[in-house]
């Protein structure tokens, strides 16, 4: 019955056009109608997009039909490119995206950033990142900073990503975007988000290309040595070359399209334009090539399997006798009196006697 439950939901979700209510009526007091928000994100007000972010967020059941209904009225400019960025702590990655949303500001481009912010907690975290490493950027009325707290992250990534940049997509920014930590799956996470992923990469010897974690050199579709200032110059040079051979022993992303291997001084702002540059045409050719809709598509794909998947097992946890006798499958796993196979057998038994009944 719950599977069935489930599937109606995400049939629900698919076929939204006929099945969510525009007019929604809201029983929460501090929501309003939903037509202030469409209107405020279609003129770009960033207020009022940052409060629908919020609400966004918000895991509160009660508010799930009205964001999925909020969302689904938002029309994204397709034309829009997002943009990841991903790479070790302290390679720049921060300092990077000021300079390179700078820099597109210059060309008239507007920009969402989604940054994360290591140092934050939820009460400093957000404001002081903004002032800090992304001065520049945040003073500029073309530009929309959303950071999230570090704390808040799953895998590297915020959980409502897909749902942020939607909005940030609906308000008409041109380019979105977003930084992951990187460490953990957060790469995986972030790939599965945008168009284009951009590695940052430290000067360094050999040993750093071993340290490189596996399956990034796949991932990326560009890569920047970045520091390339002062004494380090040099370093990048070498390292460039050494990073591009790496990369060329591994499949590219997509057939016949390698990835490059630029460098840049993000706290210098050098090399920029030139990747500017790359990033518009490696999206002309995805475009061109019809890579760009197809990648979309699976992405949306894997976000709407990942979602009925959570909906499904917190909905089970929901009823508190199956979460009971769920944890105590675990308990006699973690006390040696089930096998792995024993206690998933007995998982299973569990699940059959809830969807029967
Ligand atoms: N020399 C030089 N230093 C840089 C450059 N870019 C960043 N840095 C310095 O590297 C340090 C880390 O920079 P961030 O931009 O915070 O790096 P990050 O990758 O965002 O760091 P985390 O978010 O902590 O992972 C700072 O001290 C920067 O000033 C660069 O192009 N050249
Ligand atoms: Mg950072």
């Amino acid at each position: 019955m719950l599977i069935a439950l489930t599937l109606i939901l995400a049939i629900e979700m698919m076929d939204s056009k006929h099945h969510i209510n525009p007019n929604l009526k809201f029983k929460v007091k501090a929501l309003k109608p939903i037509e202030y928000y469409l209107k405020g994100i279609r003129n770009r007000d960033r207020y009022i997009l940052s409060e629908a972010i919020t609400l966004t967020e918000k895991n509160d059941p009660k508010f799930q039909e009205w964001k999925f209904s909020l969302l689904h009225q938002i029309s994204p400019s397709e034309s829009s490119i997002r943009i990841g960025i991903t790479g070790s702590p302290g390679v720049g990655k921060s300092t990077f995206i000021n300079s390179l949303g700078t820099a597109l500001l210059q060309q008239n481009k507007s920009v969402a950033v989604l940054p994360v912010d290591p140092s934050s907690t939820l009460s400093k975290g957000s404001i002081l990142g903004d002032k800090t490493r992304m001065q520049a950027l945040s003073h500029h009325d073309q530009v929309f900073i959303r950071p999230s707290p570090s704390s808040n992250l799953l895998g590297g990534v915020a959980p409502d990503s897909k749902e942020i940049i939607h909005l940030c997509e609906g308000a008409g920014y041109d380019i979105i975007i977003m930084e992951t930590v990187g460490v953990g799956q957060s790469e995986t996470k972030v790939e599965n988000l945008v168009d284009i992923l951009i590695v940052l990469l430290q000067p360094g010897s050999g040993d750093e290309i071993q340290g490189i974690k596996r399956g990034i050199m796949e991932m990326g579709d560009l890569f920047v040595v970045n520091k390339n200032d002062g004494e380090l110059k040099e370093v990048v040079a070498k390292s460039k070359k050494n990073y591009r051979n790496a990369i060329m022993l591994h499949q590219p992303k997509h057939p016949e399209i390698y990835p490059k291997v630029m460098a840049c001084s993000a706290l210098e702002q050098t090399g920029i334009l030139e990747i500017i540059s790359e990033l518009f045409a490696l999206d002309a050719e995805l475009k061109k090539k019809n890579l760009k809709t197809i990648r979309r598509k699976q992405q949306e794909q894997d976000w709407l399997f990942e979602k009925t998947r959570q909906s499904f097992f917190d909905l089970l946890m929901s009823d508190i006798n199956f979460k009971n006798d769920y944890q105590n499958i675990l308990q006699q796993f973690n006390d040696k009196d089930l096998s792995v196979f024993q206690a998933y057998a007995e998982f299973r038994k569990l699940l059959k006697s809830k969807l029967t009944v």
